[in-house]
């Protein structure tokens, strides 16, 4: 049998096209030559203040949008976190594994508790779930990006610790690390493109017309960047080569060498390219979201299959760590 492979995506918004490019489409590659699992994280996603009332369409909206971009259930197991509860329960478990220091120097914990008022455990413990998430199906491989390496490598911690403390049992998951662009905020490229930060992001169920103006509105140079290429038109090269033909990439990376390049040509390719890509995503995503039923059902079936391998682990990892009544 083939390697397994985890990953997630957590339903805080429209997905849009960093994650497209950095995690969905390689997803979608993957799908053809390993055993994969891919999550919708929904318990992640409430580890920052959230609306309860929005979290099931949330759920189905990145279950229909990551199948309308090329996941396919009859290829991979595709499910709902929060329906495998065996996750909270290894997650509790490695808890009780973990340094709360290691979790404190976490990049994206700082970055994300420095836009919070109150600061949820939830949020510190993020990484401690996600290891959950990864060892509960022994994956070898985590298609991440180099946003997520410092995520990976506490799982890598855990199962060592875990393998030393009780019995050799979890492999360590290896990062695949994506090929994938970072794709950065629209409105602000020092900070990545992210779904909670409006403004950021080009969502895959974004229209045309919307496209355009927020391509439109992204911001370039901001002036003079002592010869070399501002972050704003870096993020705007980033996406033309995730999205437009390379005869046209060449065609821009010329007019810039030649410092010829007009940006207002070069949104407007870029707009175009995108809708082009976007539109049959688009499209599927609305079929899909009219039979929310059947998206369900989608989701189910996943995590029927998905707890049976969760309730083996589950159950080997009660025995080793004492859990025997
Ligand atoms: N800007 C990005 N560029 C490239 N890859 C990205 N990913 C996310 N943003 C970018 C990759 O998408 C996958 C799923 O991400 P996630 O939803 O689990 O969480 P995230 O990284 O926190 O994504 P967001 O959009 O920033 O969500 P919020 O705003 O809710 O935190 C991951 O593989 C990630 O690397």
């Amino acid at each position: 049998m083939s390697e397994r492979i985890f990953s997630g995506i957590q339903p805080t918004g429209n997905i849009h096209v960093g994650n497209y490019l950095g995690a969905v489409k390689n997803w979608v590659q993957l799908q053809e030559k390993y055993d994969c699992l891919f999550c919708i994280v929904d318990y992640h996603s409430v580890t920052v203040a959230y609306d309860p009332e929005g979290l099931e369409e949330r759920v189905l909206d990145a279950t229909a949008t990551n199948i309308a971009a090329g996941l396919d259930p009859e290829k991979s197991i595709i499910f709902a976190q929060s329906l495998v509860p065996e996750h909270t329960e290894l997650a509790w478990l490695l808890t009780c594994l973990t340094s709360v220091g290691a979790l404190e120097r976490m990049t994206q914990f700082k970055e994300k508790a420095a836009r919070q008022e109150s600061i949820f455990a939830g949020l510190m413990n993020y990484p401690i779930l996600m290891a959950a998430d990864i060892l509960l199906y022994k994956a070898g491989l985590v298609p991440v990006g180099e946003d997520q390496l410092q995520h990976l490598e506490l799982s890598r911690d855990l199962a060592r610790r875990f393998n030393s403390t009780f019995r050799e049992y979890f492999p360590e998951p290896k990062p695949l690390l994506t090929s994938g662009a970072r794709v950065m905020g629209l409105n602000d490229p020092s900070s990545k493109m992210s779904k909670s930060l409006e403004g950021s992001y080009i969502g895959l169920a974004d229209e045309e017309d919307l496209i355009k103006q927020k391509i439109r509105r992204a911001v370039t140079d901001p002036g003079p960047q002592g010869g070399k290429m501002g972050p704003g038109v870096a993020n705007l090269f980033t996406l033309l080569e995730g999205f437009a033909d390379p005869d046209v990439v060449n065609y821009f990376k010329r007019q810039y060498a030649q410092q010829s390049l007009m940006y207002s040509e070069l949104k407007e390719s870029l707009a175009a390219a995108m809708n082009t890509k976007i539109a049959p995503i688009r499209e599927k995503r609305r079929e899909l979201l009219a039979k929310p039923e059947k998206v369900k059902d989608i989701l189910y079936a996943g995590a029927e299959q998905a707890r049976q391998i969760a309730q083996r682990t589950m159950s080997e990892v009660r025995q080793l760590m004492g859990f025997r009544i």
